[in-house]
Parts: C-alpha cells; structure tokens; sequence
C-alpha cells in the first residue's frame, strides 16, 4: 500500500492504517447487548445513538469507504512509565498535550487533502461519532478485539488512537485480511484490574467499575468503585490492562521509542504530578469556569472542577502522597 508517504506518516504520528468498504459492523449484535446490561452511566450509548451505529450510512449516507489510521502515544507513554507517573492515562499528554480530538482531526483534514479524488468529500469519525470505531479497525485489518477490550496491534500495541477518513467514494484497495486473535490463554489484563471491571466472557468492561469512567466521565461527587483502593491512585484514566499487556511491553522493549515530550505535555506532566493535596487546594480556589479556562484545549477540561475535586479526594483518602 503506497497511498501515502512514510514520511508523511511519520510526521503524522501515525503507526499504520488500512482500509474497508463495509459500512457494516461485525459486531453490532454483541454492542447492542452490552449497552442493555453493562454501560451503566454512559447514557449516550443506550439512547437513538445506539442504533445510529448499526450502519454508518446512518450518519454519513455518501459512505462508501473508510481509512483508518492508528495515531501513536507511545512515546508519551514510554515518558510516563520512566518517570513511575501511573495517576494519567498516556493519551492525555499525547499529541502535543492539545486535546486530541482537534489535533486528530487537523491531522486527518492533512491527510485526506493528499488525496487526489474526483468530487472530493469526507466526515471524520474520531471517538464521538456515533460509530463503534473498533470495529472499524477490525474490518480494516489493524487489529484484534483484546481480551482488555482493545483493539491490539500485534506490531504497534495498544498505545494509539483510532481516528478515520470516511469518504463517498472507494479507493482502488485491496482490504487487508482480519487479524486473528492473539490473546491466546493470557489472563494478565483480567487479573491486574483492581475494580474486576473487564468482563471475561464477553472481552467487554462494565462502564461504571472501570476507572476510566470514574475519573473522566463522571463529573459529581461519587465514591470510587470498589477496588479503587487496589490501583495505582489514577486521577485521569487508567492504563492499567493496557500496561500489564505483553504486547504493549514487547513494543515499548523492542521498538526504538524515544520519548517526545511537547513543552504544554510536560508542563501538565509536571503540575499534576505534585501532591495531590495541594492539586486540590489550587482547583478549589477556582471557580467552575476558572478549572474549565485553566484545562481549555487539553482533555483534562472534561470532568470540570467537580470531577477534579471528586478525583483527587478519592486518591488522598486511599493513597498517601510521597
Ligand atoms: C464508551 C467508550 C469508553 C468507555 C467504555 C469502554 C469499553 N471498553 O466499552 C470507557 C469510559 C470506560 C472508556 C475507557 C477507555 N477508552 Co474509550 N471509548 C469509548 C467509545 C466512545 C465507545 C466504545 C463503545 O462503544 N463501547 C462499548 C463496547 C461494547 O464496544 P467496543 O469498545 O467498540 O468494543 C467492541 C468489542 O467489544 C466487540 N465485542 C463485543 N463482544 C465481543 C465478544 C467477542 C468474543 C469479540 C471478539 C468481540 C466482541 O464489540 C464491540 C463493538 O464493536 C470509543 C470511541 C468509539 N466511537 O467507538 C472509545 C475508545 C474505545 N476508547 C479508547 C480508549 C483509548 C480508552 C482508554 C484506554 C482511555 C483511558 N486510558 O482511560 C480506556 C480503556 C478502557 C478499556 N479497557 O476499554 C479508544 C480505544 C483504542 C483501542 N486501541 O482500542 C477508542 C476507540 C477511542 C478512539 N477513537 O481511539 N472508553
Ligand atoms: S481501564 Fe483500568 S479499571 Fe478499566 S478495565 Fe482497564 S484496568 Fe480495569
Ligand atoms: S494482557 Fe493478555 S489477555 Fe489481556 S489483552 Fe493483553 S494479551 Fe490479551
């Protein structure tokens, strides 16, 4: 595949991409059942939205093909890792710590514009389309559905973002063939998960025991979810079955991974690594659009000054800083 040149890619951050003409998930059935038993708080997963991602036609009609690009933060990763920084998901300081969903998506808008199409026209899905981007990358053979409920790529991991180009044409491309599954018997992912949140029959999370829900979606004063206190004091997502993953330690020991740090990264990097104590003193001297102006254009602005405050209560009554 020479669509597009490596050194563009590069630049791009992108670690692979592939390509589908099926507007149809594979999985639609098993989505439709978790989000009746298992979603919990995310309402926008069991509304009219859930349907919508029966077919993508359905929210883009022109579809007619997809390329889907995995975006790497393995490098951020790599940097926190070093440094025994686990309270942050490595996504968040990725992409030169702007929110990715602008800065995936000015990177797209560069790689659809090298495309040389007769009546051009896209849309972009990258994370909230009502599309089950996974599965997207599933038909276009990047990866299989982990039992950690990623998607994984037996030569990048799990460290990246899915963002695609959906486009009202098809390409001259010949798909790639589905990955296979390469969990084997591990049970790694299943095991490290302090809440028990991954469901091990159907490889799916319940919403609302996965830390990542707590600490990013959930913007009240809640208490964490049992098994809160056996993590490693997360205050925004959580890594954990991603870091246990042999295939992402086989990526980060065996690729030439140079951490990359952007001057904004380190910076929040560096101001939500002190103690939790005085992280929380500052936000509560703010007001509620102080904490929003004071996040803006990062993913950190999400749960706002409430969830911030409920985070880091939550990680001082469970962990005593350094
Ligand atoms: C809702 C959501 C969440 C929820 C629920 C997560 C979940 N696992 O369902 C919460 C808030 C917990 C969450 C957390 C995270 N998320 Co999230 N999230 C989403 C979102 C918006 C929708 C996902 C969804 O529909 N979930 C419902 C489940 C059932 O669907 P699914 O995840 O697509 O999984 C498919 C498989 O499970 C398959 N399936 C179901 N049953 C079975 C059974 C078998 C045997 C098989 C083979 C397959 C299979 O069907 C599903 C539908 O296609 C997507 C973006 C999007 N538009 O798709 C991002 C997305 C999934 N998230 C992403 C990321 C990065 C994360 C976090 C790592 C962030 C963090 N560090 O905190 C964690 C990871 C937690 C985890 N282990 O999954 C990436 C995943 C990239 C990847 N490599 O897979 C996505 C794709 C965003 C993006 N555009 O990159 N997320
Ligand atoms: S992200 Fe954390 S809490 Fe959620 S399933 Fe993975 S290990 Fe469990
Ligand atoms: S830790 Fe093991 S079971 Fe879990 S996703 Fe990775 S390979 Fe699969």
């Amino acid at each position: 595949m020479s669509l597009f040149a490596k050194e563009l890619l590069d630049s791009l951050g992108i670690l692979d991409w592939g390509y589908t003409e099926e507007s149809l998930p594979r999985t639609f059935k098993e989505f439709e059942s978790w989000s009746k038993t298992d979603a919990g708080s995310l309402n926008y997963l069991q509304d009219h939205r859930r349907d919508l991602r029966s077919d993508i036609t359905k929210v883009y009609p022109e579809f007619q093909s997809a390329i889907v690009f995995l975006f790497s933060y393995q490098e951020e990763k790599k940097y926190l890792l070093d440094q025994k920084n686990t309270s942050i998901a490595g996504y968040s300081v990725g992409f030169n710590g702007e929110d990715y969903h602008y800065e995936i998506a000015r990177r797209l808008k560069v790689l659809f514009d090298t495309l040389d199409l007769e009546k051009p026209d896209f849309k972009i899905s990258l994370d909230i389309q009502p599309i089950l981007e996974r599965d997207l990358a599933f038909r276009a053979g990047l990866g299989w559905f982990a039992k950690n409920s990623m998607i994984i790529s037996r030569e990048h991991g799990s460290y990246f973002l899915i963002g695609s180009i959906l486009l009202n044409q098809k390409l001259h491309i010949t798909p790639r063939e589905l990955s296979p599954d390469h969990c084997g018997k591990c049970t790694l992912c299943i095991d490290a998960c302090p809440t028990a949140a991954i469901n091990p029959d159907t490889r799916t999370i319940k919403a609302d025991l996965c830390l990542s829900t707590f600490t990013i979606e959930m913007m009240n004063d809640v208490t964490p979810p049992t098994g809160y206190e056996n993590s490693r004091g997360e205050v925004f997502g959580c890594d954990i079955c991603q870091d246990v993953c042999p295939w992402n330690k086989k990526v980060l020991k065996t690729k030439e991974i140079t951490p990359f740090m952007s001057l904004r990264s380190l910076r929040m990097i560096e101001w939500l690594q002190r103690d939790p104590k005085l992280i929380m003193e500052e936000l509560d001297m703010m007001s509620k659009r102080g904490v929003k102006k004071f996040f803006q254009g990062t993913v950190f602005e999400r749960p706002g000054k409430m969830g911030w405050i409920k985070n880091l209560k939550a990680k001082l009554s469970y962990f005593q800083p350094k």
